[in-house]
């Protein structure tokens, strides 16, 4: 497969046949009506129907099957994204209130294909719950010694950046923002948060590069927002300082947002990680972080923008000697306080657990603990610690649950939430995720950001119904199965195979790929797990321990307090216990450890088989590719498995209870 002809992923031009084949009339004005416009004429021309164009629909509605129309009064109802849905008279009609729902309402009637066309249809509303569905790309413009052209990309190259120059294959960029905006995602932030010297000339001097990939964005609704560092009015504009009370760098963020405006009109605004992991922040002043989120939060406000500052700052210094210093508990220990202190366009962008993105951590206590704080949620597609892409683990049952948790027991973090940010798992590569199966990952944050308490498996669904249409032809049923098979469960077969009960880090430092149980116990990031030949686990409770628990509103306070009412998926980020410790299910510590890494790896095997089964029922050039990553995951599992279970048996000296081969 060519650069210019990347997979067509969940826009298969067979998707598109049940609207193409209609008369289909598209009414608005604009550059989002004339997108949605676009693909309506492409879709007829391919498959035999009519487009009509009008800037209005009156007179024309007759003898069309499928009308687009905008009604501004509907704005109260519908936002600018919404629409309405209904079938009356043998004729399907989207409305909304501005043509940004137009282009949504049109991705709707191609996942539902000829049902949008049959019977009738009482009229349904849509419209996305947080109105920010962003995603970050943590891309270098300059290939980074260490970590590349993306960090933590496992999909190939930069769609934006190569080697230090722009790539300039804005076709390629377009057809990701379509992709983007047909799974619900409305903007994008296009460099790493780690800002490197080259990066941080985006915002001025290479900032026409930034302008280039925002014109490619736009026509798909998508919002372009630009990673900073907080040291730019040092490194870039040559000032002393970069106090953010200082009048001086006041202004310079003044003018220099007014020439990012300038440039690009509609301009999302700024991502910001500050204080963190060695990036500059307001500490070096002795300000706070309010004072460093509402310097940027002032300088984008006259234009609408908004400044995403994230809250993942810890100490990542700290002697593994000392047992009173927890990372789980920096982010709120930094940020609770400051809650009603930051501006109305500052969101503060919280990784979903407290830690960084393992396959098990609780809910972020900062969520329910910030009430008068907008709070994005991030959670991260590139699966940095689930597996590289080269391993299946579709993260939507995680994600959900993180939507779906109720910090005080009423509402649901979804609700609390104004934004769903994704760390972008693509890049240059054909499949845009290096592993074909990736692409759910990327497919379900779209969605869960419009519906954050829809059904993952129903995403799932739709992604499988959209992306395999050319396929339908074979024998659609035992493909969906297959799939079904092979990527719902995936989550839990990974972690049933990596690091137990929540325990967390037990990679192998720096590129965090496959095991190493100690890999990071005596380092200085915080990240520990505290085995030795009685127990395991970080006892973070109250009363003997960091008091992270406690960080939590009840009920979480309280049943995470103790071991007996934990629950088990997290007994070791919460507690210290003997590996004879009894679990809910019944079994110790130690055999459940045993158990789920030999299950694990027998699920992966089962699923390399399932897959192997569809050959025939995939193109060729997809089912290669996952058989053969399919390959390095068995492969990985068992890496896992035999590391972990060794590790125990040498420091418990317990056998296994079945007498199954432990090294
Ligand atoms: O998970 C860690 C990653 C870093 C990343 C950091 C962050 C961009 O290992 O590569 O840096 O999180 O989220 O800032």
């Amino acid at each position: 497969m060519s650069a210019a002809a990347p997979d067509p992923a969940w826009l298969p031009a067979p998707a598109f046949r049940a609207l193409g084949s209609r008369r289909v009339l598209v009414a608005g004005t604009g550059s989002l009506a004339d997108t949605v416009h676009t693909e309506v004429a492409a879709a007829c021309a391919a498959f035999g129907g009519a487009a009509v164009r009008a800037a209005e629909p009156d007179g024309l509605v007759q003898g069309c099957d499928l009308v687009f129309r905008v009604r501004p009064g509907h704005l109260g109802e519908l936002g600018t994204e919404g629409f309405y849905l209904r079938r009356a008279d043998a004729r399907t009609t989207v409305t909304a209130a501005a043509p940004h729902g137009l282009l949504h309402g049109l991705f709707h009637v191609v996942r539902l294909g000829e049902a949008a066309f049959a019977g009738r249809r009482p009229r349904e509303r849509h419209r996305p719950a947080l109105a920010v569905r962003m995603l970050n790309h943590w891309d270098n413009v300059r290939v980074h010694p260490v970590m590349g052209q993306v960090e933590r990309g496992y999909a190939g190259g930069s769609l934006f950046w190569r080697d230090g120059a722009a790539r300039g294959d804005l076709d390629r960029v377009r057809a990701y923002g379509r992709l983007l905006a047909a799974s619900g995602i409305n903007a994008l932030a296009v460099n790493n948060v780690n800002v490197h010297e080259e990066e941080a000339r985006l915002l001025t001097g290479r900032l026409g590069e930034v302008a280039d990939l925002a014109d490619a964005l736009r026509p798909y609704g998508i919002r372009t927002h630009l990673s900073v560092t907080f040291a730019a009015p040092v490194v870039l504009g040559g000032l002393p300082t970069a106090d953010p009370l200082d009048e001086a760098v006041r202004a310079w963020w003044a003018e220099t947002t007014a020439r990012v405006y300038a440039a690009i009109p509609d301009f999302g605004g700024y991502v910001v990680k500050a204080d963190s992991e060695g990036r500059p922040g307001p500490f070096a002043y002795g300000r706070g972080h309010a004072d460093g989120a509402n310097l940027l939060a002032g300088a984008l406000a006259p234009y609408g923008g908004t400044v995403h500052w994230r809250a993942f700052v810890y100490d990542h210094r700290q002697d593994w000697r000392d047992r009173s210093t927890d990372r789980a508990r920096a982010a709120y220990d930094h940020f609770a306080p400051l809650d009603g202190e930051f501006a109305g366009n500052a969101v503060l962008q919280v990784k979903h657990g407290p830690m960084d993105f393992q396959v098990r951590e609780p809910v972020s206590p900062l969520f329910g603990a910030m009430p008068r704080t907008r709070l994005a949620v991030e959670v991260q597609a590139t699966q940095e610690y689930t597996g590289q892409q080269r391993h299946v683990c579709w993260l939507g049952p995680m994600w959900s649950e993180v939507l779906r948790f109720r910090p005080d027991g009423a509402s649901r973090v979804g609700d609390l939430a104004d934004a769903l940010v994704a760390v972008s798992n693509a890049g240059d590569d054909p499949w845009w995720t290096g592993h074909p199966l990736a692409q759910a990952n990327l497919y379900t944050v779209g969605r869960l950001g419009w519906r954050p308490g829809a059904d993952p498996h129903g995403i799932l669904d739709e992604w499988i119904e959209l992306t395999f249409t050319p396929e339908r032809t074979g024998d659609p049923g035992r493909l969906r199965d297959g799939l079904r098979a092979v990527l719902r469960g995936s989550w839990r077969t990974y972690e049933k195979y990596t690091a137990p009960l929540g325990v967390g880090f037990m990679v192998q430092p720096g590129h965090h790929y496959g095991p190493a149980v100690d890999g990071y116990e005596y380092s200085p990031w915080g990240t520990y797990h505290f085995a030795d030949r009685d127990g395991v686990g970080v006892d973070r409770c109250r009363a003997t321990g960091t008091g992270y628990a406690a960080q939590y509103a009840n009920p979480w306070a309280e049943l995470y307090e103790s071991p007996r009412t934990c629950p088990d998926e997290l007994l070791l980020f919460f507690h210290h216990v003997p590996y004879g410790h009894v679990l809910h299910s019944g079994k110790t510590v130690i055999q459940h450890i045993y158990d789920t890494h030999f299950e694990g790896v027998e699920e992966v095997e089962e699923a390399r088989r399932v897959w192997a089964s569809l050959a025939g029922l995939v193109e060729p050039g997809r089912h290669a590719r996952v058989a053969e990553r399919y390959e390095e995951q068995v492969r990985g599992a068992r890496e896992w498995r035999d590391h972990i279970n060794s590790y125990f048996f040498r420091m418990s000296g317990v056998p296994d209870a079945h007498g199954r081969r432990i090294h």
